[in-house]
């Protein structure tokens, strides 16, 4: 029976030896060490041994199965291995070849102004105020002294929803409803960015939808050096420290005194040319003292409170700091012209 072991030791590391994969080197388990396998059977006739040879062969079939055992450890650890190897191999990145290139996106320049503009205001102290885009008729016109008649709220400059309902025509009706949200009691210093609509025909420099900032303080003794100081230091800011500003007399139903402020022309140096139409400036933007009858409207005694208001047009700013002709390529979306901007940062 030992010889019968010896034999079966031999074959079962020959054949241990011979398989070429995890599979294989198990049916060799099964074969000789299962339930029903071969070194199983012979020690299952153990019993028909003389009484004194049983426990030197049960000895000796234990080291051939451990033998076996241990043969088909390391084989398995060895074919692991091997199948470790052959799949890193397979799947090896080769970090020399070049990359997919990702078109990076950016912000749009109208965006971008706008938040050039809210810095540069937070840092005055201002709060960011928003409001809705479809506007009753009291916020967009009455609040602002607008009565009904007044030839600026035209049926055919604004798009009306109903009677007393339609898109904002500027942003000045959230200054209103925050106004009226102080319930008389200053300070109130707010820029307001959104959308506004108007009834125009497109062309290279109108739009019937368009973005404003506009901006109000109301405070007592706010004079029109403040308002001055302000808008000097915002000019300033966007289009650089070597230009001039200037303030020139104007109106508007909201404000009074009004003004409409210029920037010295860049181009000409003040000398004049076709971006400042021979004058050596350029408009940016309206301006003013708050009329007495919108502080009163808003809540606000005007013997006690004054405030300064102003209007900028975002488009006609970006179009002027960036030289851009036609006010159409901020809403037609192609990419050359919007990644023209994605890296001034
Ligand atoms: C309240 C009181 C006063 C807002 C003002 C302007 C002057 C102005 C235009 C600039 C270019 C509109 O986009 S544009 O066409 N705006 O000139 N806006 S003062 O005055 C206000 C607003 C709200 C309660």
């Amino acid at each position: 029976m030992k010889e019968r072991l010896t034999e079966l030791q031999a074959e079962a590391l020959e054949k241990v030896k011979a398989a070429k994969d995890l599979r294989a080197l198990n049916d060799v388990r099964v074969a000789f060490l299962g339930k029903k396998g071969r070194i199983t059977e012979v020690l299952r006739n153990m019993g028909k041994l003389p009484k004194e040879e049983r426990p030197v062969v049960g000895a000796y079939a234990n080291e051939v199965r451990e033998t076996i055992q241990r043969a088909i450890e390391e084989k398995m650890n060895q074919l692991e291995k091997e199948q470790m190897e052959r799949e890193l191999a397979e799947e090896t990145v080769d970090v020399t070849l070049p990359g997919r290139p990702v078109r990076q996106a950016g912000r749009h320049p109208l965006i971008r102004i706008i938040e050039e503009i809210e810095d540069l205001f937070i840092g005055m102290g201002y709060r960011i105020a928003e409001g809705p885009e479809v506007e009753t008729d009291y916020y967009n016109f009455e609040a602002l002294n607008l009565p009904k008649g007044h030839p600026a709220r035209d049926m055919q400059d604004s798009f009306y929803i109903s009677e007393e309902i339609l898109l904002r025509t500027h942003t000045s009706p959230v200054q209103a409803r925050t106004m009226e949200s102080h319930q008389g009691r200053g300070p109130v210093k707010i820029i307001c960015p959104g959308k506004v609509y108007r009834r125009d025909n497109d062309d290279a420099t109108h739009s019937h939808q368009f973005m404003q900032v506009e901006g109000l303080v109301v405070d007592e003794n706010i004079r029109m050096s403040d308002l001055k100081g302000t808008l000097e230091v915002f000019a300033k800011k966007i289009f650089g420290d070597d230009r001039e500003i200037r303030l020139r007399p104007s109106f508007f139903p909201f404000t009074e005194p009004s003004v409409e402020m210029d920037i010295s022309c860049k181009i000409c140096r003040g000398q004049g040319c076709s971006v400042c139409k021979g004058t050596g400036w350029i408009e940016i933007l309206g301006a003013g003292m708050v009329h007495p009858n919108v502080l009163k409207m808003g809540g606000f005694d005007p013997d006690i409170y004054s405030g300064f208001a102003f209007g900028i047009g975002v488009e006609r700013i970006a179009m002027l700091k960036y030289g851009i002709d036609d006010i159409r390529h901020f809403y037609t979306n192609d990419v050359r012209f919007l990644q023209q901007f994605y890296r001034q940062e």
